[in-house]
């Protein structure tokens, strides 16, 4: 083997290292050495995507498969979403920096009257890791603040969160508003919450519905294909 080669080989293999550890801080909740390891693996010139991709998306993607397989639950998926929080707080300005593309822009909200966002959050947090960027319009939101965000900047998917059954058609006012405005063609519009079913989001002509913050990732991804 050549020197270049040998070299070439231990970085590679070091790069490989410190990318499974940012995963297995995020897979151990370990939000204390997240950002120690990320700047180790920038330190070790591993670009900041990569960082984002190989390390933080993937080992989210890890926790989906383990929470849809049964094996993590919610509190499991909540602290890992935090401690990848905690690490993209480093990330973000070096992504934005590079010009990195987001996955594309979610306006994510509470409907109308409720007040419940512990689910949105955390729908939030899991859309961010997977390289969405999220606009978190927060709770109690009304449709035209949906309508709004749409006006604003370029929103590819409205997600519309409600845990009362009393709030859910606030959900149809706010398709209905999109529709009102002329804008429904130019975003699709996600559901969740725990009385949510597929059903309702077709009766309200929304593009689809997601039971937990694992299956919203992959709704949202196969919304912009
Ligand atoms: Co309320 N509450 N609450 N509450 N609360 C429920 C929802 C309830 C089912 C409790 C019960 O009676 N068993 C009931 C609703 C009954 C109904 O409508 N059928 C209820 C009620 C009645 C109320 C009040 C009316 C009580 C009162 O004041 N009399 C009141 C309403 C206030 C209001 O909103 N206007 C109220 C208040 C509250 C608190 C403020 C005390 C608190 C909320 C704190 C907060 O969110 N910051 C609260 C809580 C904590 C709950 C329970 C106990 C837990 C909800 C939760 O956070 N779950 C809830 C009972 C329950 O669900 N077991 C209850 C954990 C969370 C991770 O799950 O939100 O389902 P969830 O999110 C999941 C999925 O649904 C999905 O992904 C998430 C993660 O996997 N998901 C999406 C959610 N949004 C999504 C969006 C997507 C995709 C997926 O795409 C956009």
């Amino acid at each position: 083997m050549s020197e270049l080669l040998f070299y070439k080989t231990i970085r590679k293999g070091i790069m490989e290292k410190v990318l499974e550890q940012i995963k297995d801080c995020i897979l151990n909740f370990d939000r204390d050495s997240i950002s120690g390891k990320i700047q180790e693996a920038l330190d070790a010139g591993i670009e900041p995507q990569k960082v984002l991709n190989d390390g933080m998306i993937a080992a989210m993607a890890e926790v989906g498969r383990l929470f849809e397989e049964g094996e993590f639950f919610v509190p499991e998926m909540l602290v890992a979403a935090r401690t990848m929080q905690t690490g993209l707080t480093l990330l973000k300005p070096l992504l934005v920096e590079a010009g990195v593309k987001s996955a594309g822009k979610v306006a994510l909200g509470t409907v109308k009257g409720d007040l419940h966002d512990i689910g949105k959050n955390l729908v939030g947090m899991m859309l961010e890791g997977a390289g969405f960027e999220v606009i978190d319009l927060g709770v109690d939101v009304p449709p035209e603040r949906f309508v709004e965000a749409v006006q604003a900047s370029d929103v590819k998917i409205i997600g519309l969160s409600a845990l009362l059954t009393t709030t859910m058609p606030n959900m149809k006012s706010t398709v209905d508003a999109l529709k009102e405005a002329g804008l429904r063609g130019n975003v699709k519009v996600m559901l969740g919450g725990a009385p949510l079913t597929d059903a309702y989001a077709q009766e309200i002509e929304a593009d689809g519905y997601a039971q937990d913050a694992s299956r919203a990732v992959k709704l949202a991804r196969s919304m912009l294909v």
